[in-house]
Parts: structure tokens; C-alpha cells; sequence
């Protein structure tokens, strides 16, 4: 298969799409680092890192299960932009990957299937006692019983925090190494290594686009830019690979 040069993919090209929390902000969730992001509410250093675990995990705790019983309210529904990439992993003839640097559910809601959570999921847990990983959508406490091993005290949000590893980073490397096409959504690129997945692609040969509301920090590894809502630009972004065909 011949690598276009420039523009979109060969017909039967592979694609990876990267999304982070600007996708699911016109669904109600806060991103992280826009105005009253969550990161201007809380510090990362107090709930997002295992040291804060050790440290106070109620607090810890309080920050998941709020955001769990945000993600759980009926107004947090999957938007357009989640569906286009829904109808693109349907139409599309070649390989598609979705990678989402989000812990909400609302990609596999819109009916995505080829979806890696590569910062983990609000809505699972992980024990620390019996590494046991189970769907949790209630609170968690330092006082919760966990099911498989039935010890108290072990339960942490199967959530990927800063100092620990993503997740099935080599299947997402040898992703980028072989795309065509590297679409990032929503994203800050402030946070590795999700950040460097841009510049993967590039050197990699394939073409990279950035969708967004504002564009991403740092160099661009992006051949192409289109700004705007996720919920405009996903679905005509979508409808021009899918018609270019
Ligand atoms: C790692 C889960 C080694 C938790 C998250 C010192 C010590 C240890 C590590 C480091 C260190 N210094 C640097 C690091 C690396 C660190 C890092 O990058 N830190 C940053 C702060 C500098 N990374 C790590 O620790 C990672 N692990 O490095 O392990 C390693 C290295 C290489 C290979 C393998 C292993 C682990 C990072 C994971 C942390 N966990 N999430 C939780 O959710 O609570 S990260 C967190 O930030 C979220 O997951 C989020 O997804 C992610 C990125 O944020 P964005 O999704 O981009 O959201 P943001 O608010 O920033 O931006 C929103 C965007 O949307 C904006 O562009 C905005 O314009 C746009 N937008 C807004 N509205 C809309 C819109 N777009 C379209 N439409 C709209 N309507």
C-alpha cells in the first residue's frame, strides 16, 4: 500500500484517532486545563498521582466519586462528534483505531468498539490486593469490599495517574508506526505520552490533523488544523474522508 504524500489516506489507508477531554466538554464533562478546567479546582499533585493515594486516599476517592456521579447523570449523553467517529469505524474499508486519553464511558456509549482507554476508566476499579479489575459505578471508600478477594481497604479507581504507565502503549506505538492518517481531537497536547503520538505519525510517514477548539501547546507535528467545536468539525471532518473515498 502506497503512503499519500499529503491529504487524506489512501482509500483502504489506517487511521488512529487520539481524543482527549474536549470531546466530551458539549456533553457536559469539564476538560482539565480550560478556564474552570478541573485542574484550576484541584491540584494534580493532591488526586491524581499515587503518592496523593498513600497520602490521603479519601481524598482521592471524593475526587473519582464525584466525577463518577457526573458521569452517571442522565444529561451526560454521547454527542455528534462521538458519533461521527462511530460511523467512520463502520464506513471506513481500512484499519481504524481509537485511542481516548478519557476515563468517561461516552466513546463506547456512541458505539465505538476499536477504542483503547489508555488513561484507564472512571467506571472500573482495581484492587491492590488481588490486582482484580471490576465495572464500578458507585463510590468507592477505604471501607468498600472488594469482590474477588473480599479485603477492605485496596480499591482504587482504575485510572491511569501521573507517574504510572498508560496503557497498551505497544500496541498504540506499533499503531502510529503503520497509520496513515493521525487525527487528534480535543486535546491540550500537554500530557506524555500522548502528546509525542503526533510526531510518532509524522515521522512515520502519515498525514496529521488537529481538530480543535484552540490548537494544541508546543511545535505542531500537524499538517493540518481545522478549529472549531468538536460537535461541527468531527462530523464534516468525518463526512469528507468518508466521501473523498
Ligand atoms: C508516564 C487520568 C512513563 C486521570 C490522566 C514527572 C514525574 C512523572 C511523570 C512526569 C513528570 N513530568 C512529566 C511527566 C510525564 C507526565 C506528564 O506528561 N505530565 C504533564 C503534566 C507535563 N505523564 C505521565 O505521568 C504519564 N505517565 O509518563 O509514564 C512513560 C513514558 C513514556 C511511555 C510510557 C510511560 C501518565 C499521564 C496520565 C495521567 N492521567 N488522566 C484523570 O482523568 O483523572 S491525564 C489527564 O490529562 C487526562 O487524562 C486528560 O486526558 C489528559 C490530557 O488532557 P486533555 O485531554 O488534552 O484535556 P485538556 O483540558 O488539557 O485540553 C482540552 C482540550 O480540548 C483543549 O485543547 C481545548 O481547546 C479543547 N476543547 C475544549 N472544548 C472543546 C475542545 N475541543 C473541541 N470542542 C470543544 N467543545
Amino acid at each position: 500500500m502506497t503512503r499519500s504524500d499529503f491529504g487524506s489516506p489512501p482509500r483502504d489507508g489506517r487511521i488512529v484517532i487520539l481524543t482527549g477531554a474536549g470531546i466530551s466538554k458539549e456533553s457536559g464533562l469539564d476538560t482539565f486545563r480550560d478556564a474552570n478546567g478541573l485542574w484550576s479546582r484541584v491540584r494534580i499533585e493532591d488526586v491524581a498521582t499515587p503518592e496523593a493515594f498513600a497520602r490521603d486516599p479519601a481524598r482521592v476517592q471524593a475526587f473519582y466519586n464525584a466525577r463518577r456521579r457526573g458521569l452517571r447523570e442522565a444529561a451526560v449523553t454521547p454527542n455528534a462528534a462521538h458519533r461521527a467517529l462511530v460511523a467512520l469505524e463502520q464506513r471506513w474499508p481500512g484499519e481504524i483505531l481509537l485511542v481516548t486519553q478519557n476515563i468517561d464511558d461516552l466513546h463506547e456509549r456512541a458505539g465505538s468498539e476499536k477504542l483503547i482507554h489508555m488513561h484507564g476508566e472512571l467506571f472500573k476499579a482495581r484492587c491492590l490486593a488481588c490486582a482484580g479489575i471490576m465495572d464500578w459505578r458507585d463510590d468507592l471508600e477505604s471501607t468498600t469490599l472488594c469482590p474477588g478477594c473480599n479485603s477492605t481497604g485496596g480499591l482504587r479507581p482504575h485510572v491511569v495517574w501521573f507517574g504510572e504507565m498508560p496503557l497498551e502503549m505497544d500496541r498504540i506505538y506499533q499503531a502510529l508506526a503503520d497509520c496513515d492518517l493521525f487525527v487528534a481531537i480535543g486535546t491540550s497536547g500537554t500530557v506524555y505520552p500522548a502528546a509525542g503520538f503526533a510526531m510518532e505519525a509524522l515521522a512515520a510517514g502519515a498525514h496529521t490533523v488537529e481538530l480543535n477548539l484552540e490548537p494544541s501547546a508546543g511545535p505542531s507535528a500537524f499538517a493540518e488544523r481545522r478549529l472549531g467545536p468538536a460537535t461541527r468539525i468531527v462530523p464534516d471532518f468525518v463526512e469528507r474522508l468518508l466521501s473523498d473515498r
